[in-house]
């Protein structure tokens, strides 16, 4: 019990010896203190907006019943899509294109246009992993209403660039051959029209 006062006086002794050695021992402490006020810094948390695809009703009867992700909030967005057709079903296909789709599972989307633009609906980017198929039209079931479609854009995945008028417009990614099904990004951007 004796050890600690001997040790404060000793040191006290030692400061009153060399006022300096004091001087310094007490803005160490002082120097600590401030440390241990200082609040750790942590990077800012970025705000990247996600997009939420939430199932919706189609226009017409047919296409209604049809889940559905509405692209309308997520063109220009800095986040891409990620989607897996080997998860959805066979609904779709566009015989104006060989058998295009025939077969193979797809997922769709619904896009409504405000204002006439240039619309980039793009899976290109990853090294594509399957051979992909895109149509664009203004009825879901029916190939006749195509507005665009396309095949290998970039390698084996499809990218539709097309200028659109106000509108509800239904975007398929699908498979090309029957086999043809996996994982791939869609991206969309929309900006002025580009002169021809
Ligand atoms: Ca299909």
């Amino acid at each position: 019990m004796r050890n600690r006062p001997d040790t404060r006086d000793a040191l006290i002794r030692s400061i009153t010896r060399h006022p300096a050695a004091g001087a310094l021992l007490m803005g160490m402490v002082v120097f600590l203190a401030f440390l241990g006020c200082q609040k750790p810094y942590t990077t800012p948390a970025l705000a990247v907006p996600t997009p939420t695809f939430t199932p919706v009703t189609g226009p017409t009867a047919n296409c209604a019943e049809v889940p559905k992700h509405d692209l309308t909030g997520y063109v220009n967005r800095p986040v891409t899509y990620i989607g897996d057709t080997s998860l959805s079903t066979d609904r779709f296909s566009d015989t104006t294109f060989g058998s295009a789709g025939v077969g193979a599972p797809d997922d769709l989307f619904i896009i409504t246009v405000f204002s006439t633009a240039y619309y980039t609906f793009s899976m290109c980017g990853p090294t594509p992993t399957w051979d992909s198929y895109m149509a664009l039209r203004t009825h879901c079931d029916d190939q006749a209403t195509d507005v665009s479609t396309n095949d290998d854009a970039c390698g084996t995945f499809s990218m539709i660039q097309t200028t659109l008028t106000p509108g509800v417009y239904y975007l398929i990614v699908d498979g090309l051959g029957s086999s043809d099904m996996g994982a791939y990004q869609l991206k969309v951007t929309a900006g002025p029209t580009p002169v021809p």
